[in-house]
């Protein structure tokens, strides 16, 4: 017990702490609820919430509902990191913010919404995707982008879909607005004949100049109609140039991403691309994410778009704040775009600015909205323009700034119409110049064999780990099998092929990047390629310990999705056209999660948006009795999107063949995807593995002939495991022939080689197509034209019944249909 006089000034001390308790509580249901009744709608037909916490009165009140529910809404309790909360709590709450330059937002502005009326009224009945109604979006990434080159920001990498994108072009990108006029007078026509894309999808690079003076280089990523399919394009692309630039690459390259609300909410690739944020083999050091948002999609209200409240409920997946800011506020949306930069960079997180507005007119420009939302367009058209509002709010005349860019745009449009040939909106890399696409020509090729003495070399690196290393046994007794393969002792498997491959690569100085579900191990423990020391659990990873001075070597376990690690990776080779990026799937069918990815991106690529990408697909592929999905990679769908040579299609059958492939896509100049369909049981089969003097001769083979049976008068031809089913089964019951030929390149078809059969096979009358899947699957729609344009009509096939699955769901049944196919490819029933 102390003395009296302490023990009032204790009372009195309690006194003030009951007040500022109280005080303190009604602050905290703020923090907590304050955005449910935020200001956030400039048509005011999103109703606040009632909330009983927020049911209070008195100074300590108002004052909280000045902070947390006026024009930003902030949402950050959700968020379990004290250090974090407390940052975002003290910005809120800050008496004086950072002054805003209110002379510059007004520019913005006018030059946002002066673009899209002048867009409107020369282009009457053209689809744009107008901004108006959110043209804070543009002051918005004016202010992210200036604060972000105070933190260093050298590039951003911006993804976002059709809605205002022209408009970002302009005034973000800055491109020259001529560029932009050519677009609607649609120049050069014959340039893009069958290729090419609408102009609000294309790519845009350019030098972005701040308030500040600091420049920052805009990479705006080519995007597909598939809205968020962009996303993890992006990130991948923002990886891959903070990975060039290093240990500063995180904060020297920022990405921004825009979101449509009803997409954001409702795509769920943006589920997965939110989880890519913290994982080691994926994270860019934070997002900025603005949910461009107009309280609509195409005719959707948000109650039939989401279910939550807000758009961006799905961001509290992450531990992040979002920011609601009303879009007429344009000070308020600046202030919430300096937070949002500056938390990514303080905390290295994602951050969300939720841009709330609405949309001046139909979806697109030929859309009539009155139809489907006639009480809110009623509004929407007596509702002025920002500008205006703001330059009456602020006190500044807007005239000489619409003045100023409206005759820009005048002497643009003028300049658009007479340009002659399609403007390139972008400038690529300098990485990119070695590197070409477009037709496949045989010049192209490279040896990919390497000598004894270098093979033996690299397999020392890869079988050698340090000395106090708790190795496990089974991966010892694995590591010593390939220190025998490499040194001739023992044929190799797949998996060492794999190692000796991106062993070479990467002493030769190919940076490497591999990931996929359980990638590291490998789905049928085939790789191995990071040891777990058995104590500690301690990673060593052989590949990155070959030599001094060897390219680097990333190999990551994936989050469990397809489409975001897929769109992840192609936007990494995207970025690194001199490193083997590849993507495996754990099986070959889960792929078609990603096929947005694939039809858009990886196929289209080039024809779209002459954008090259080397990327890597490996595809476990094979009937084995599996059951329906964990048997085919669906071969038929990759050939399908084959044409104007824009990638490749192969199916090694043997180590040797792995070897040289993945060589090959790496040391060619040539860059397009490659589709590789892998083996499973075949992995470490007889039949499938190679002498090392495999690894020693010239090149990958398109096609692999029979030299056993060159007297044949039937020869098979077929593509990955059903030849060594085949070959396995001749030898058994002793035949001499078929001659059984392995398709390796499906696309391009390799006809020249096609051609020579007829030289080799000089008895051989039937020739025949062998599958194992059913008729309507497989290589069978594809080879068929093809294989009977150069060997003639009497080309047949053998392959299973039509299916609407690709196989059985019992093994015994696989066996029976394999069995009876085998049979009759052999002829044994002829
Ligand atoms: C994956 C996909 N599904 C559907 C569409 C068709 N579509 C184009 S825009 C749109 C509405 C998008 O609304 P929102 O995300 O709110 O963006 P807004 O157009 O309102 O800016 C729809 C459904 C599409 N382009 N892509």
């Amino acid at each position: 017990m102390g003395t009296p006089a302490r023990e009032s000034l204790s009372l009195s001390t309690a006194t003030i702490n009951i007040a500022s308790e109280k005080q303190e509580r009604v602050m905290d249901a703020f923090r907590r609820w304050g955005y449910l009744q935020a200001n956030l709608d400039p048509l005011n037909h999103f109703t606040p919430i009632s909330h009983s916490e927020l049911d209070v009165s008195g100074e300590a009140a108002d004052a909280a509902r000045r902070i947390y529910s006026g024009s930003i809404g902030v949402e950050f309790m959700h968020i379990p990191d004290p250090e974090r909360r407390q940052w975002i709590q003290e910005r809120m709450e800050l008496e004086h913010d950072e002054p805003i330059d209110r002379s510059r937002v007004l520019e913005e502005l006018v030059r946002a919404d002066v673009f899209e009326q002048t867009i409107h009224s020369r282009y009457i009945g053209t689809k744009r995707y107008s901004l108006e109604g959110n043209t804070a979006l543009i002051p918005l990434l004016d202010e992210i982008l200036n604060s972000g080159s105070g933190y260093g920001a050298e590039q951003a990498v911006l993804a976002m879909s059709h809605r205002g994108r022209l408009n970002v072009i302009i005034n973000i990108v800055q491109r020259p607005a001529a560029e932009i006029f050519a677009g609607f007078e649609d120049v050069d026509p014959r340039s893009v004949l069958g290729g090419g894309d609408v102009k609000y999808h294309i790519g845009a690079t350019g030098m972005y100049t701040g308030a500040s003076g600091r420049q920052v280089r805009i990479h705006l990523v080519s995007n597909p109609s598939h809205l968020e399919a962009v996303d993890p394009v992006a990130l991948g692309r923002a990886r891959a140039k903070q990975t060039r630039i290093g240990r500063e690459g995180k904060a020297k390259v920022l990405p921004i991403m825009m979101h449509g609300d009803t997409a954001f909410a409702g795509q769920g690739i943006t589920a997965e691309t939110l989880n890519l944020a913290n994982l080691r083999g994926y994270t860019v050091g934070g997002t900025v994410h603005i949910i461009v948002n107009n309280l609509l999609g195409f005719t959707t209200n948000p109650s039939d778009a989401y279910s939550g409240r807000f758009s961006s409920d799905l961001a509290k997946r992450l531990p992040i704040p979002i920011f609601h800011v009303n879009g007429e506020d344009a000070d308020a949306v600046v202030r919430a775009g300096r937070m949002a930069l500056e938390f990514r960079y303080e905390f290295g997180s994602d951050a969300v600015v939720d841009l709330i507005g609405f949309r001046r007119h139909g979806h697109s420009e030929v859309d009539d909205p009155t139809i489907t939302q006639p009480i809110l367009y009623r509004k929407i058209k007596d509702h002025p323009l920002l500008y205006q509002t703001y330059a009456e709010r602020v006190g500044i005349d807007a005239h000489p700034y619409v003045e100023k860019f409206q005759a820009e745009l005048d002497a643009a449009e003028k300049a658009g119409k007479s340009m002659v040939k399609k403007p390139a909106m972008r400038q690529l890399p300098s990485y990119w110049a070695p590197f070409h696409g477009g037709p496949y020509k045989p010049e192209d090729e490279v040896d990919t064999g390497l000598s004894a003495e270098k093979l033996q070399q690299i397999t020392d690196g890869l079988t050698s780990y340090p000395a106090d290393f708790n190795i496990h046994p089974k991966v010892q007794k694995l590591l010593e099998q390939r220190r025998e393969m490499g040194y001739g002792k023992r044929p190799l498997d797949y998996g060492m092929a794999e190692a000796l491959a991106l062993g070479s690569l990467a002493m030769e100085g190919t940076p490497i990047r591999f990931s996929g579900q359980d990638t590291r191990r490998g789905t049928f423990n085939q790789r191995h390629s990071v040891l777990i020391d058995i104590i500690d659990e301690k990673e060593y990873v052989p590949l990155c310990h070959l030599a001094p001075g060897q390219a680097r070597v990333e190999i990551y376990n994936s989050e469990l999705s397809e489409a975001a690690v897929m769109g992840f990776e192609y936007g990494f080779a995207r970025d690194y056209p001199e490193a083997l990026v590849a993507w495996e799937a754990q099986f070959g069918d889960f792929a078609n999660g990603a096929q947005i990815i694939i039809d858009q991106f990886v196929a289209a690529g080039e024809d779209k948006w002459d954008l090259l990408s080397g990327l890597v697909l490996l595809l476990p592929h094979g009937h084995e009795g599996q059951g329906p999905e964990h048997s085919s990679a669906r071969i038929e769908r990759y050939l399908q999107l084959c044409a104007r040579d824009n990638m490749q299609v192969c199916q090694p059958s043997t180590a040797g063949q792995y070897f040289h492939l993945l060589r090959r896509q790496a040391l060619r100049k040539w860059r397009k995807p490659l589709i590789c369909f892998t083996p499973k049981s075949m992995l470490r089969h007889p039949e499938a593995l190679s002498p090392i003097s495999e690894l020693e001769r010239p090149r990958f083979q398109n096609v692999i002939l029979d030299e056993t049976a060159r007297d044949a008068k039937r020869v098979l031809l077929c593509t990955g495991k059903i030849g060594q089913e085949l070959r396995m089964e001749r030898k058994k019951q002793k035949m001499k022939g078929p001659a059984i030929v392995s398709l390796e390149q499906m696309y391009p078809f390799p006809e020249p080689e096609i051609k020579e059969l007829f030289a080799i096979y000089r008895n051989a009358t039937d020739f025949i197509w062998v599958q194992e899947e059913p008729a309507n699957m497989g290589a069978l729609s594809f080879v068929m034209p093809r294989l009977k344009k150069i060997i003639g009509p009497k080309m047949r096939s053998i392959k299973r019944a039509a299916n609407a699955t690709p196989a059985t769901g019992s093994a015994k049944a696989h066996e029976l249909e394999q069995k009876t196919l085998i049979t009759i490819a052999l002829g044994k029933g002829d």
